[in-house]
């Protein structure tokens, strides 16, 4: 109905579960599949009845990269005024707060799409690598940036220039991911992760994934009086009265804004 032909987009109250979905390929990051995602994120991100947006793949590849078929022919020409998968920052820059659901392969772009994510979830069968480099490139989607600031430039180093993979284990203890959970329970425990967050005022969790992502981005002293600046601002909100009040008078919150 929604016209997309390489993604499935439900939505399960204020939460959105987005399926990539191109099992013969293993969900390779082909365009198509790049302005799908972007068009069918931004679409939930100008709605306010969606509170937060999951993504994931199938149980075998979350993605297996970028589409190596697609890429293979191109020249330095194409690439550059196709800015080829320049729309992909879009979906970091997405204000609703974004789940990456990761079982299977998440490796070159299927690793940097779960990067853009805000929280990441792995299954114990994920693994995670940027093996650009055993083809003869490099990462084109962010991921010499944030697997860098994720997991330190040792690790970082070693994933990019050997092109090995990282198992879910390692990837949990390194802090690419926050948690890893059975396989089974991964969509479970995504889309709790997710009703939580939707369960949040929107404009504050907006606020706070904007606080959180500043430090990606700035200096520490910085980064602190950004925080600050937000910090007031919340007490412009109604949700800020109805979360204090909601807590004095020992009730659940009823925010208005989600
Ligand atoms: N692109 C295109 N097709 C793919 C990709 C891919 N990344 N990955 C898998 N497929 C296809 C296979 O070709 C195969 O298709 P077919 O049946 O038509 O031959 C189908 O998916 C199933 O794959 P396999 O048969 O290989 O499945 P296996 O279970 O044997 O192996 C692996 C799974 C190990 C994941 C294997 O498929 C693999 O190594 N894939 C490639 C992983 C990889 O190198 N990814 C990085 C790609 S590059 C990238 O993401 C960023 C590039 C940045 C460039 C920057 C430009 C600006």
């Amino acid at each position: 109905a929604d016209g997309y032909e390489t993604i499935l987009v439900e939505r399960k109250g204020r939460t959105a579960l987005l399926t990539l979905n191109r099992p013969g390929a293993l969900n390779a990051l082909d365009l198509q599949v790049m302005n799908e995602v972007v068009a069918a994120t931004e679409a939930l991100d100008r709605d306010p009845d969606c509170g937060c947006i999951v993504i994931t793949g199938s149980a075998k590849a979350f993605a297996a990269g970028a589409d190596i078929k697609e890429m293979r022919p191109q020249g330095y020409m194409d690439m550059y005024l196709a800015d080829w998968f320049a729309a992909w920052d879009r979906l970091g820059q997405l204000r609703t707060p974004t789940v990456a659901a990761v079982a299977g392969y998440a490796l070159g772009g299927g690793c940097e799409l779960a990067m853009l994510c805000d929280i990441l979830l792995a299954a114990d069968t994920a693994v995670f690598g940027q093996p650009e480099i055993k083809l003869g490139v490099i990462p084109g989607i962010g991921g010499s940036q944030r697997l860098t600031r994720a997991v330190g430039k040792a690790k970082a180093m070693e994933l990019c220039l050997t092109g090995r993979t990282m198992d879910a284990a390692e990837a949990e203890r390194s802090g690419l991911v926050s948690r890893v959970v059975p396989a089974d329970e991964l969509i479970g425990e995504a889309l709790a992760v997710a009703d939580t967050v939707a369960g949040m005022s929107l404009p504050v969790a907006m606020m706070a994934k904007e606080a959180v992502g500043r430090a990606f981005e700035t200096t520490l002293a910085e980064g602190v009086r950004f925080e600050r600046r937000l910090f007031h601002a919340v007490f412009a909100t109604e949700d800020q009265k109805e979360g204090m009040g909601a807590f004095a008078d020992k009730r659940p919150p009823e925010f208005r804004h989600r």
